[in-house]
């Protein structure tokens, strides 16, 4: 039995056929099995030896099935390796890489620099309530300054954010009064919305980078340290800036901060309406009213807070004279710009 299962075993090519010998030498009437019933007709001292022996070439033979098996399972997997496809990662790839967008590239750039100054970067949502855009920052309603800026409501009483400031509200509730020694510095970057007559520097749709910090005894001087740091790090150089009064009802004092147009280095051109300046970054230090209805005490607590014009610091780092190449989806021109 022994010489016979062996022959047939070096034959077996699958383990459908390894099944098949299985059932030939160990199933219910296998060769092994047969010989362990008529074990039932020998006398006591012979089944002795003989029940001996037939057992051991029972396990011989169960073990090597295991084996033979494992051996089979090997030859199948390397049969896979070698039809499996093969790839060549020297050849250069020719998939297109995407680009990430210049406003995003600007976006980053400042996140960055702000997180190395302790900032917190936050996401505001782009539906807000009236209540978060308007009321929330003085802006009451009724109040003229409403008219500021041209809303888009939807049909649930809800509008697309005018502005980043919508945010200030909720992330002055999210994080509570700030601890002694540990003003809250937060940046929060987002998409606004504005029912605007386009033109070269005017958008529907355009981005804000907002920045807040609140403590104890924080000041204007604060205020226009973190703005330098900022415009220079961006434009990695002396930039021109001017700081006129500007009023916001979310601050007080407010102010402007206008860059000299970098597309005509001040001279005076569309993108500038010809006044060689470029209003982008309004500021402030935030009204008590605003810092008592996000939950925090004004006789405690100062804080400033800034609305950058994302968009508009991309046109003037980037040379950009027209904001529509933003949205426009032209990737030829968009994806020039990488770092
Ligand atoms: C505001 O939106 C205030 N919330 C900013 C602020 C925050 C002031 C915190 C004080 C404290 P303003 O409407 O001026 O302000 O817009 C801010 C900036 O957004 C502008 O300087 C400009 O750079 C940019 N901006 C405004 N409207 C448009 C537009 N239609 N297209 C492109 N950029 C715009």
């Amino acid at each position: 039995i022994k010489q016979q299962f062996s022959d047939e075993l070096s034959a077996v090519k699958s383990r459908d056929e390894l099944e098949k010998i299985r059932v030939a030498f160990l199933g219910k009437k296998g060769l092994v099995t047969e010989e362990l019933k008529n074990l039932r007709n020998l006398n006591a001292e012979e089944k002795k030896v003989a029940g001996m022996q037939v057992n051991m070439l029972k396990n011989e033979i169960e073990q090597a099935i295991v084996d033979y098996q494992k051996t089979l399972e090997e030859m199948e997997y390397q049969k896979q390796i070698e039809s499996a496809e093969r790839y060549d990662y020297s050849i250069p790839s020719e998939v297109e890489v995407g680009t990430l967008h210049p406003i995003t590239i600007v976006q980053k750039k400042i996140e960055d620099i702000f997180k190395t100054m302790g900032f917190i970067i936050e996401d505001g949502l782009e539906i807000q309530t009236e209540y978060n855009n308007f009321e929330a920052v003085n802006i009451p309603k009724n109040h003229p300054a409403r008219d500021m800026t041209d809303t888009y409501y939807l049909e649930n009483g809800q509008l697309l954010k005018t502005h980043t400031s919508a945010s200030q509200n909720t992330i002055m509730k999210k994080y509570g009064a700030p601890k002694p020694g540990e003003p809250l510095k937060v940046l929060f970057p987002g998409r606004c919305f504005r029912n605007e007559n386009i033109d070269a520097s005017h958008e529907n749709t355009f981005f804000q980078l907002e920045g807040m910090m609140i403590g104890e005894d924080i000041s204007i001087s604060n205020l226009i340290y973190f703005m330098k740091a900022l415009l220079t790090e961006v434009f990695q150089r002396e930039v021109k800036v001017r700081l006129r009064p500007g009023f916001f009802p979310f601050v007080e004092p407010g102010f402007e901060l206008d860059i000299n147009c970098a597309i005509c280095g001040g001279e005076g051109c569309p993108t500038c309406k010809h006044s060689g300046w470029v209003e982008l970054l309004p500021c402030g230090m935030i009204h008590p009213n605003v810092l008592s209805m996000g939950g925090i005490d004004p006789d405690k607590y100062t804080g400033f807070a800034f609305g950058l014009g994302l968009t508009r610091l991309a046109m003037m780092k980037y040379n950009i004279k027209d904001i529509r190449l933003f949205n426009s989806g032209n990737l030829k021109q968009l994806r020039q710009f990488t770092k």
